[in-house]
């Protein structure tokens, strides 16, 4: 990656939806852009982000990587890693991922990720990776059971500044590590040493309906690999899935 080009703004639909714009204007890859708040942040498949002032990081980066389409999904597990690991270097907070694209803290959602490609010809022209971290909320409204803010583990305010320069950090790192070999092969142990899901009971909840299984790790593409109760290793597809666990979120 080139050097990082940071945008900081006060307010934004959504920051995916501005570095899609910068995008498509032709920005170069490292371009970020950082919002105090979000007026329609977006979540996967059409749902909304809760994305207050003052409080949380919302962000996106722009990335140019020269692999085919196919190979994008896995930037949202490397990305997951990286965040995970810049919170628990800046703040100590025990923050796990739950596959693909969550952080929790003790069973709760403090991040989310969302990956965006933007493709021509079937041959990819951009990605825009979105992070949503809650760092100092101290509440969350009613409709949003599960979500938590680091604040609410660490009990202090915590600088969010110096949060986003940890992550752009290990994002540089990791991405790195990524478009070397186009897969998650020199992250994957890393981030199965985080996944709260490891050897977990887990619900999928895919397309053509819900089963249950034991989650067993990754694959170097992104895929959870699944045991079914049939003794049988399925490889469950980041794209078209969610889990939880048996009992509830996680
Ligand atoms: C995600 O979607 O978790 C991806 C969220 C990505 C947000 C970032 S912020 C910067 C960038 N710009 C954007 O517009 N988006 C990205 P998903 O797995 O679909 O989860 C969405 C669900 O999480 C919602 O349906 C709610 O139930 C819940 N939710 C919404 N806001 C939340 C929040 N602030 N904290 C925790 N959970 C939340």
């Amino acid at each position: 990656m080139q050097e990082l080009k940071i945008i900081y703004l006060d307010e934004i639909d959504s920051t995916n939806r501005e570095a899609r714009r910068l995008g498509d204007a032709g920005a170069a890859e490292g371009m970020v852009v950082v919002a105090d708040r979000q007026t329609g942040g977006k979540g996967r498949l059409g749902r909304t982000w809760f994305s207050p002032a003052g409080t949380g990081i919302w962000m996106s980066i722009l990335l140019r990587p020269n692999l085919p389409p196919e190979k994008v999904s896995a930037i949202t597990l490397m990305a997951a890693l990286s965040v995970c690991r810049a919170i628990r270097s800046e703040t100590g907070l025990n923050t796990q991922i739950k596959w693909p694209n969550d952080l929790v803290i003790d069973g709760k959602k403090v991040c989310g990720i969302l990956t965006e490609s933007v493709t021509s010809d079937s041959q990819l022209k951009y990605v825009v990776l979105g992070i949503g971290v809650n760092v100092n909320q101290t509440e969350f409204p009613e409709g949003l059971p599960y979500a938590w803010s680091l604040r609410m583990t660490a009990g202090r305010e915590l600088d969010r500044e110096r949060l986003i320069e940890g992550c752009l950090n290990c994002l540089k790192e990791d991405y790195e590590r990524y478009v070397r070999s186009g897969d998650l092969r020199e992250l994957r142990q890393k981030y199965e040493a985080h996944l709260v899901n490891l050897n977990q009971p887990v619900r999928v909840l895919s397309p053509a309906g819900e089963w249950t299984g034991v989650a067993k790790g990754i694959t170097d593409g992104g895929d959870l690999n699944v045991l079914n109760d049939q003794g049988e290793l399925i490889a469950v597809n980041s794209g078209e899935v969610s889990v939880r666990g048996v009992y509830g979120y996680i």
